[in-house]
């Protein structure tokens, strides 16, 4: 009986590592017998704007913005779940943030089921891709697409699948569509990802092989991840970053540099923190981040994060329009502090 609680335990965590966007451990259970769980987060975020543009044009802007997530999740039994999610600015893959004034435009970002058995997690709708990204320069954790995921254990080795479907193109041909698979090996403090994407939907970057390695010693956490594309220029992208955890606070440091047709979708499921200027995802460009964590209490915390930016290369700078992830200004510079709640 203790084996199988275990083992089920086991289970949950490792569902838990693959879908690291959920806060399932500060949730309520709805039903005595914790079959049901409600979960969710509140982030306010103050943030300062100042851009440089390809003319030497300055502007600044300052907002106030939120973004509000709340959840239900069902455990059926061992095997079968479902997990359904509301979120703000569901309009945008890549950002849930809502700027005060605007509609706060709610729908559903997750929805979907999962079914465990033994090693293996399949899992099926609006789910948080099972890919192990730790900067987002290759996949925006926001980003919920519509798959198929496939996860199964092996050892060390966790291999993750997934089918990914941007848009259903009907009677119109072929879809819109990426295919996804990652092995990662994790053993204490040492994880190495090889992962490749396959992308239909007119980006140049059409098949992308990334690359990840993490040192996590007790408080400290380097990481570099690398995404390579077959584009036929712009085609390197590379993260590295450095985290120090010193009690209740925590200080990190990250150095991005993204090529124009480097990582899946030209940048348009890349992060967006690194301000994107179209609502579109980012890349062309190169920059850093620093960032101070302070924790509060228990589930609240607050965060200060500087980022500068500048564009690579001028010819896809050129090229950036309405609905473009290329990075057009010449520089730019972002300060930003955000509250976080959760349970
Ligand atoms: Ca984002
Ligand atoms: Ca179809």
């Amino acid at each position: 009986m203790k084996q199988v609680r275990l083992k089920r335990i086991f289970v949950i965590a490792g569902a838990l590592l693959v879908m690291p966007v959920c806060v399932a451990q500060a949730a309520i259970d709805l039903d005595p017998a914790a079959r049901v769980k409600l979960f969710g987060d509140f982030r306010l975020r103050g943030e300062y704007d100042d851009r440089t543009k390809q003319d030497g044009t300055q502007q600044s802007r300052n907002r106030l913005r939120y973004r509000v997530r709340l959840g239900i999740a069902y455990q059926v039994n061992e095997r079968w779940s479902a997990k359904a999610r509301m979120a703000t600015n569901i309009s945008s893959i890549n950002s849930p943030h809502v700027t005060f004034g605007d509609d706060p435009d709610v729908g559903f970002d997750q929805a979907y089921l999962a079914y465990q058995f033994k090693k293996i997690t399949a899992s099926a709708g609006k789910l948080p891709l099972n890919y192990w990204n730790s900067s987002e320069m290759v996949w925006d954790k926001d980003f919920n697409p519509d798959a198929l995921s496939y996860v199964q254990q092996f050892n060390h080795i966790q291999l993750n699948a997934a089918h990914i479907i941007l848009q259903d193109n009907s009677w119109n041909g072929t879809d819109d569509k990426i295919e996804m698979l990652q092995a990662v090996y994790a053993k204490g403090d040492v994880l190495g990802a090889l992962g490749y994407f396959n992308v239909n939907d007119g980006s140049a970057a059409k098949n992308i092989f990334t690359l990840s390695a993490q040192y996590k010693p007790p408080g400290w956490r380097g990481v570099l991840e690398v995404s390579s594309s077959d584009a036929k220029q712009e085609s390197l992208a590379c993260a590295l970053q450095l985290r120090k955890k010193l009690g209740e606070m925590g200080f990190r440091v990250y150095y991005f540099y993204v090529g124009a047709q480097s990582i899946p979708g030209d940048g348009r499921y890349g992060q967006d923190d690194f301000p994107d200027q179209n609502g579109a995802g980012l890349s062309n460009f190169k920059g850093v981040r620093l960032q101070y964590d302070q924790k509060l209490d228990k589930n609240a915390n607050l965060d200060v994060r500087l980022y500068s930016m500048r564009a690579i290369d001028d010819s896809f700078s050129a090229q950036a329009g309405s609905g473009s992830p290329f990075f057009s200004d010449k520089e730019r510079l972002r300060l930003q502090m955000n509250l976080n709640l959760k349970f």
